[in-house]
């Protein structure tokens, strides 16, 4: 009988995130295929370091996980790649071939879908060789450790959310004056609001984690006060997001790195943009309809 050689380390000291060894993707046994969601729903981010990946290899192994996602700004997509989304600081010909103001602050992705993201792939083509770590955060570690009153309280909460007040927060940053583009008409249609659970549970191993989006969040459903409500999914996140949680992805060309946004939230980390260039290529799963608990 043939025995498979891959298999998944979890980071050694870290409170999520695993690497996963003998494999060259997208060439795997079905096998592999059948635990890749198990092992994301059990250590939210899993490292597949020296991968040697075309566009295409990335979205094959993205559809393994399951259907593809159209993302809003299409301008930033590869062409002829739809599924593709470029992370980038490179401008060719006066103008930018991807986005450089996405993944800044914690958040999950595109929380503002109905049907949000259930696995981001992020593969670094050209890597910084100092700055640009993405940061990770384990959601359901940080609810287990909250007290059961405060659990049961946090689990009849919904939260709203919108991709517009996203991208009016970013575009007032200073750090991306002029950068932040504007979604049309068109493309703010696809988007309207949302209501999400609070606390999130995992269709895959039935966990609960802490759902408290990001940016995102315009208010919390019967708190009259939005501001009240939004402070109150700041607090989350920031408990979310303190360090015993977190496991920080500094990137090596050829990495690429796959997330479950049910169980975890993330953030970009800042480089020098005038002195180094990055190009990630980005393709977005979707998923299910957030389950409560
Ligand atoms: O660029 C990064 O490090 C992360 C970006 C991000 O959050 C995303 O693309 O979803
Ligand atoms: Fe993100």
């Amino acid at each position: 009988m043939e025995t498979a050689t891959w298999h998944f380390e979890p980071i050694a000291g870290a409170p999520l995130g695993a690497v996963a060894h003998g494999v060259d993707l997208p060439d795997v046994d079905d096998a592999f295929f059948e635990e890749l969601p198990r092992q994301l729903a059990r250590h939210g981010v899993i490292v597949f370091r020296d991968q040697h990946l075309t566009p295409e290899a990335l979205q094959e192994v993205a559809t393994r996980l399951g259907p593809l996602e159209p993302l809003v700004l299409d301008q930033f997509c590869m062409p002829g790649h739809p599924f593709i989304y470029i992370l980038s600081n490179i401008v060719e010909n006066g103008r930018p071939i991807g986005s450089s103001t996405d993944g800044y602050g914690w958040h999950t992705d595109q929380a503002y879908y109905a049907q949000p993201t259930a696995y981001t792939l992020l593969y670094g083509v050209e890597v910084p060789p100092e700055g640009a770590d993405t940061q990770f955060a384990n959601t359901r570690l940080a609810y287990e450790t909250l007290p059961p009153e405060r659990q049961s309280a946090l689990r009849k909460l919904w939260t709203e959310h919108s991709y517009m007040k996203m991208i009016m927060d970013r575009a007032k940053n200073p750090a991306f004056a002029g950068k932040v583009p504007l979604p049309t008409p068109e493309q703010q249609a696809k988007v309207p609001d949302v209501v999400q659970p609070l606390v999130r549970r995992h269709p895959v191993d039935a966990s609960l984690s802490l759902y408290p989006g990001g940016q995102t969040v315009k208010r919390v459903v019967g708190i009259e006060d939005a501001a009240a409500g939004v402070a109150l999914v700041q607090e989350l996140l920031d408990w979310c997001t303190n360090e015993r949680f977190q496991y920080r992805h500094v990137w090596s060309a050829h990495d690429l790195v796959i997330w479950d946004n049910r169980c975890t939230v993330h953030r970009a980390t800042p480089y020098d943009k005038e002195r180094y260039r990055r190009l990630m290529w980005r393709v977005s799963v979707k998923g299910e309809r957030p389950l409560s608990s």
